[in-house]
């Protein structure tokens, strides 16, 4: 288990979009993300500026808003910029290198240009990764790769998420970590990969849909993972009741600082 604090790991990072998580998780002594999974750019947008001093990141699924314009985009970096937080696209790469470069780099929301972090699926082999580089590597983004999944009867195990880490380890110029349930030990002193985790939840087990969740303290803790990426657990309720946002926020926060602050005094 890593006792490595935030700001030994910020210092010796080579990636510049691992090192911005790292600082903020540090200065903001929150290793909290929200994923704004909403329909309508009002509400995300002001779900965004409610739990954003809470937070080190932002997650967007940008092609979830259905009146999108780029004037949500530069709003989304003003409010990085007030509150202090890294953003982060869960595109879900799973294509082709020309494919993947073209869909990052280009279309209507031109996702290089803003989202610090991205994230892809190991399917298609290193050949993601060249692509996906060739657009983000010379503007300082870093990738995740989905090693581990939190839905029930996910294929990403074993094997897979075995050689999902060997890919990652090749290419750390820009892959910065992972999505996964766990840390993975590394190899050696220098290798730092990021894990970042979906699927937690302080109130339910899961939905009807197959997502599971686990709790920070299991998550941080237990499996050593570096952050909690909450979505439904803070705004699920209604996503209007903006003092009940801002509660959850600060609850699940204080909950993922607790467990790290544990962890690194173990
Ligand atoms: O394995 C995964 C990977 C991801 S990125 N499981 C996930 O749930 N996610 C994403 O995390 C998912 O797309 C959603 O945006 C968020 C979880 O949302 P919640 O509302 O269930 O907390």
């Amino acid at each position: 288990m890593s006792t490595k604090s935030y700001v030994e790991r910020a210092k010796a990072h080579k990636n510049s979009a691992a090192r911005l998580l790292l600082e903020t998780i540090a200065r903001k002594e929150s290793n909290l993300a929200v994923s704004v999974d909403v329909a309508s750019s009002v509400d995300f947008l002001a779900i965004v500026d409610v739990v954003g001093p809470f937070v080190c990141l932002v997650k967007t699924h940008i092609d979830i808003l259905e009146d999108f314009t780029p004037q949500v985009i530069s709003d989304l970096q003003a409010l990085s910029k007030k509150h202090d937080f890294v953003i982060f696209e869960d595109r879900k790469f799973a294509d082709i290198g020309n494919t993947v470069a073209l869909q990052y780099s280009s279309g209507v929301h031109k996702i290089a240009s803003w989202a610090h972090i991205t994230n892809a699926h190991p399917v298609p082999g290193p050949s993601i990764i060249a692509g996906l580089s060739s657009v983000g590597l010379p503007l300082g983004r870093g990738l995740l790769l989905l090693a581990e999944m939190s839905t029930k009867g996910s294929l990403a195990t074993g094997a897979y998420t075995d050689a999902a880490v060997q890919m990652a380890r090749a290419n750390q110029d820009f892959v910065i970590g992972f999505i996964a349930q766990r840390r993975m030990e590394p190899v050696d002193e220098d290798e730092d990969l990021l894990v970042l985790t979906p699927g937690v939840g302080l109130d339910v087990k899961g939905d009807a849909m197959g997502q599971q969740y686990r709790t920070p303290r299991e998550v941080v803790l237990e499996s050593g993972c570096d952050v909690i990426i909450v979505g439904r657990g803070i705004y699920g309720k209604d996503p209007k009741l903006v003092e009940d946002i801002r509660a959850q926020a600060k609850r699940y926060q204080d909950a993922g600082w607790t467990a790290y602050l544990e962890r690194i005094q173990a």
